[in-house]
C-alpha cells in the first residue's frame, strides 16, 4: 500500500492476516441510549460522529506469475509447464505430485516473455 501523495510505502502486507489501518475513522457519536430517560427509554435522538481521516492510497498486488495453471490433480499441469518452459517440475502418475508451485518462463519468438506457475492440484 503506497501513499498516493508522498509515494511512501505505508505497508507491505506479505503474511496471511496482515492488517493495516490506512485511515482512522472519526470518533463515533453518542447513540440514543445516552439520551434515554425513565420517561423516554428509547428517544429518537443520537449524535452524529466526527468525520474520519481521508487519504488516497495505491494498492499493488504482487503477482507470482502472469499465468497460473489450475486444475484437478493429475490432469497434466506440470507436463504442460515442462513442455512450454525449461522448468523441470516433478511429473507423476499419482495425485498431488506437485505440493508447492513451480515457476517457468515462456519465451516468445518476438523477445517477449511471461511467467507461468504450475500449482498444486
Ligand atoms: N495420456 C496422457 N497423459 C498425460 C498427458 N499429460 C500428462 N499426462 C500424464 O498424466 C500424469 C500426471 O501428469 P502431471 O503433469 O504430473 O499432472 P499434474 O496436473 O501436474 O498433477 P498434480 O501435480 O498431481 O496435481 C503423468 O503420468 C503424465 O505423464 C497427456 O496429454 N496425455
Ligand atoms: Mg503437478
Amino acid at each position: 500500500m503506497i501513499d498516493d501523495e508522498t509515494n511512501m510505502v505505508i505497508a507491505d502486507l506479505v503474511e496471511p492476516d496482515d492488517e493495516i489501518v490506512a485511515a482512522n475513522g472519526g470518533r463515533g457519536g453518542r447513540g440514543n441510549v445516552h439520551f434515554a430517560t425513565p420517561k423516554n427509554p428509547a428517544p429518537e435522538l443520537a449524535e452524529n460522529g466526527e468525520p474520519g481521516e481521508e487519504r488516497r492510497v495505491r494498492l499493488e498486488l504482487k503477482l507470482l506469475a502472469d499465468v497460473g495453471l489450475v486444475g484437478f490433480p493429475s490432469v497434466g499441469k506440470s507436463t504442460l509447464l515442462a513442455a512450454i518452459t525449461s522448468a523441470k517440475p516433478k511429473i507423476g502418475d499419482y495425485h498431488f505430485t506437485t505440493l508447492s508451485p513451480n515457476l517457468g518462463m515462456v519465451r516468445l519468438n518476438d523477445g517477449r516473455d511471461f511467467a507461468v506457475a504450475d500449482l498444486p492440484g
